[in-house]
């Protein structure tokens, strides 16, 4: 970590020797040098652990002996770090000293190690034994009118026996709450996946990246957050694929990639990755997609057969595209003409084998269910789906993100599920919605929720409109987190509050294995090999099995105890309630895993008429006032998430600091300030405005009138009401805000 802020010019490219030298001192500076070489040996091996850092796929066949990246590395040597906080600790600081240091110095701490409980009233955390703690637990539940007035957030670490368990449990309690980090994450791509081509899943395997023609990424960082993508992105382009980045931000893992397990990416010559960079507007996306549609109906460039046979609604859609001017398609891009033509003749050349891949900077905008939907209306009309080298790929964050909603981790889970659940269970469950991230956030906030237990993550500094969701957290009767690192959802805690720590993903939970899926619908074993940091930590599986026990009891065909013994027995349940897990314990020991069916891949459509709908939305693109910005805010290379490992963006060339907007040079020069200096930042909505204040200014390229500054240090702009139609995720990509010289 640096200490003195500074910014230079960004890199060109990502990865390389800075990479290899950067997370081995993560690694052997946090975790020691055993600990640490162990745990990196072992990830991502095949009888190993799946790295708990981002979701992208291991690759089927031969994995090379690191089959990890930089920041895999980093967050491994968060997790295996030898330091842990218990007793002493939270006895030498009191929730306020804590709640003053930032969320680098919170990690750094070490591993939390044993249960901890915060009375009413009081400044410290003291110990408490397991058993008392969840007698809380139960007396809260079971205090309340209504297990509605309960949420159950998850976030995308746990694995499927864990989140499998906890659905049950909250089901079985009786409420559907059960949020989780997908709501502010892929929720947009789900929803309109799901519309479009029946599956809220992605059609693609690793080996399609190799038979494309064209790769589009839109929206998304992958030097930074996929960092394994870009080996994927490499071997495309040595076997001539087109890279097209979309991106309002010139990013270096986009430009250029040098592999930091070869010789020549340690030498540092960078494969060019982008063969085309559009610097598209914020929220312009649709807009271009529409464009390209245009050129492609214009142009006759369409597979007649594929929408004859697969497709509804294409007739309505084409008369939209006829109807669709450019002058709006240029304004609300951002681009012209002439690049959304050469676009489109790339995609439809040769054998229109085009993936596109997208993440945050598509699903994070108000209209981003539409957005998404423009672009699966473009691979429908070059019949790009369900072929080899082609299909639509949604690039989830957490590593089980997409396994834990398989699961049933969701609060509208089909009646299909639910019914089978039932069955299985011999318990009633409920039909009745249950809330989201943002709905819960309303529920603390009015009093219809009181108690918050929270599998992970990191609730408080996640969610938007920071100074609006505190509130509504402190409202609670009770909060309770299962975590394993320290964070601020501990210090910003309801009228009692508890902090359960467990395992983590790297540590041996007694020889058992778990299970995840990836990405691309993959389920494979995970066993954890390292020494538990504490001898007081209990696995996710066991944590919920003693609360279903404590709170729910034993019912109907539910033993608890007897479920989190063996975890094959939660695998067995598994695959009598959801879909596609058949011989699900047998399958997941073969290594390399399993696929998921996925539908869609197989040209079948679970829509309602059958078919793949073209969706005819109309074309929309958010806007700042005269003389505002539209602020997104995004991930900087040294964080997962809300877990700030440095203070350091490398490849944006930024050292020792956070506290920054980025803006578009010209724009600082209009405010008269000058690189560096301080700027005051508010953000505007219906309901009023909210301040940052003191910010530095760093000058960038990306569009004029546009701004981007870090997650979760600007989550206090975001407003909680301003969210994606239909999806409900927190528009966190496009704010408008005002920006002025600090006062
Ligand atoms: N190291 C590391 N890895 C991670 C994470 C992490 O924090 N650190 N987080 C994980 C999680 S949970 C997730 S969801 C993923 C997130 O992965 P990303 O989606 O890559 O994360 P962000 O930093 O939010 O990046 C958003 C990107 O979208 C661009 N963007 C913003 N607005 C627009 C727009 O309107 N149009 C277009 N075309 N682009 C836009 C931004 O410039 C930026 O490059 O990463 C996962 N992996
Ligand atoms: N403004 C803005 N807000 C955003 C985003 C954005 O781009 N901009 N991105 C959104 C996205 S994509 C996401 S996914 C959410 C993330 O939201 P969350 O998933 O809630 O947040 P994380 O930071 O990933 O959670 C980190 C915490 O998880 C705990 N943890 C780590 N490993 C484990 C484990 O194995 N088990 C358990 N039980 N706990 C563990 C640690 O205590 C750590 O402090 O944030 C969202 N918020
Ligand atoms: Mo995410």
């Amino acid at each position: 970590m640096s200490d003195n802020p500074d910014f230079h010019a960004p890199e060109s490219q990502a990865a390389g020797m800075p990479a290899v030298v950067s997370s081995l001192r993560q690694v052997y500076g946090k975790a020691g040098v055993i600990r640490g070489t162990r745990a990196l040996l072992r990830l991502n091996q095949a009888g190993g652990f799946d790295c708990p850092s981002c979701a992208w796929p291991d690759p089927d066949g031969e994995r090379s002996a690191a089959e990890f990246c930089e920041n895999g590395a980093k967050a491994i040597a968060s997790e295996a770090m030898d330091r842990t906080i218990g007793r002493e600790f939270f006895a030498a600081h009191s929730i306020d000293e804590l709640l003053a240091e930032s969320d680098a110095w919170h990690d750094l701490q070490g591993r939390l190690a044993e249960p901890m409980l915060l009375r009413e009233g009081a400044t410290h955390y003291e110990p408490v034994a397991w058993g008392e703690a969840f007698a809380i637990l139960a007396d809260e539940l079971r205090g309340l009118a209504s297990p509605d007035e309960a949420v159950f957030y998850t976030s995308g670490r746990a694995s499927n026996e864990a989140a499998f368990l906890y659905q049950l449990f909250a089901r079985v309690f009786g409420t559907n709450n059960l949020p989780d980090c997908s709501n502010m994450c892929h929720e947009s791509s789900g929803l309109a996946l799901k519309e479009s081509i029946g599956v809220g899943k992605g059609t693609v395997t690793l080996d399609d990246f190799l038979e494309a023609e064209v790769i589009l990424c839109v929206g998304q960082n992958p030097g930074t957050n996929h960092p394994r993508m870009l080996s994927t992105l490499e071997a495309a382009v040595k076997k001539g694929a087109k890279v097209v980045a979309v991106n309002p931000l010139k990013e270096a893992g986009l430009i250029g990639f040098a592999h930091p397990q070869h010789v020549a990416g340690l030498m540092g010559r960078a494969t060019p990755l982008a063969s085309t960079y559009l610097q598209v507007r914020v929220n312009g996306d649709m807009a271009l997609f529409r464009g390209v549609a245009k050129v492609l109906a214009e142009r006759g460039c369409i597979d007649e057969g594929f929408i004859a046979e697969h497709g509804s609604g294409y007739e309505e859609y084409r008369r939209l595209l006829d109807d669709t001017g450019w002058d709006d398609v240029e304004a609300m891009s951002g681009l012209g003409r002439g690049e959304i033509e050469s676009l489109a003749g790339l995609l439809a050349g040769g054998g229109r084998r085009v993936i596109t891949c997208w993440a945050m900077g598509l699903t994070q905008h108000r209209n981003a269910v539409a957005t998404i939907r423009e672009i699966a209306n473009v691979h429908l009309m070059l019949g790009a789906i369900g072929r080899p080298g082609a299909g639509l790929c949604p690039v989830r964050g957490h590593s089980n993100v997409q396994g834990d909603r398989t699961m049933g981790i969701f609060e509208k889970m089909p009646e299909s599920f639910l019914a089978s659940l039932e069955k299985q269970a011999g318990v009633a469950v409920p039909r009745e919605h249950g809330l989201d991230t943002v709905g819960s956030i309303l529920a603390m906030h009015d009093g219809r929720a009181k108690v918050l237990f929270a599998l992970g993550g990191n609730f408080v500094q996640a969610t938007p409109d920071s100074g609006f969701t505190e509130a509504a957290v402190r409202r609670c009767r009770l909060t309770c987190h299962v975590s394993t690192k320290l964070n601020r959802s501990h210090l910003v805690h309801g009228r009692r509050a508890l902090i359960l720590p467990c395992l983590g993903r790297s540590e041996d939970d007694a020889g058992r294995i778990v299970t995840t899926e990836n990405s691309m619908g993959v389920v494979q074993a995970s066993r954890g090999r390292l020494t538990p940091a504490s001898e007081h930590l209990l696995s996710e599986i066991e944590i919920v099995a003693r609360l279903g026990e404590t709170v729910a009891g034993d019912v109907g065909k539910i033993r608890w105890r007897w479920l989190a013994e063996d975890y094959d027995r939660i695998r067995q349940w598994i695959e009598a309630v959801v879909p596609g897990f058949g011989r699900y314990n047998e399958r997941v020991r073969e290594a390399g895993g399993f696929y998921l069916p996925n539908a869609a891949k197989d040209r079948v459509w679970h829509t309602p008429d059958g078919k793949a709908r073209f969706s005819a939305s109309p074309l929309e693109a958010v806007a700042a006032a005269p003389g505002r910005f539209l602020l997104q805010t995004l991930r900087s290379h040294d964080q997962f998430n809300t877990t700030v490992y440095g203070l350091d963006d490398r490849y944006r060339g930024i050292s020792g600091m956070r506290d920054i907007v980025f803006l578009h040079p010209g724009d600082l020069a209009a405010l008269g300030v000058k690189p560096g200096g301080r700027i005051d930042v508010t953000s505007h909505w219906r309901d009023g405005e909210r301040h940052l204040a003191g910010f530095r200014a760093i000058p960038y390229d990306l569009p004029a009138g546009t701004a981007a500054a870090y997650f979760p240090e600007a989550n206090v702009l975001v407003p909680v009401g301003h969210v994606a139609l239909g999806s409900n995720t927190p528009a966190s990509k496009s704010i408008e805000v005002s920006i002025a010289p600090a006062g």
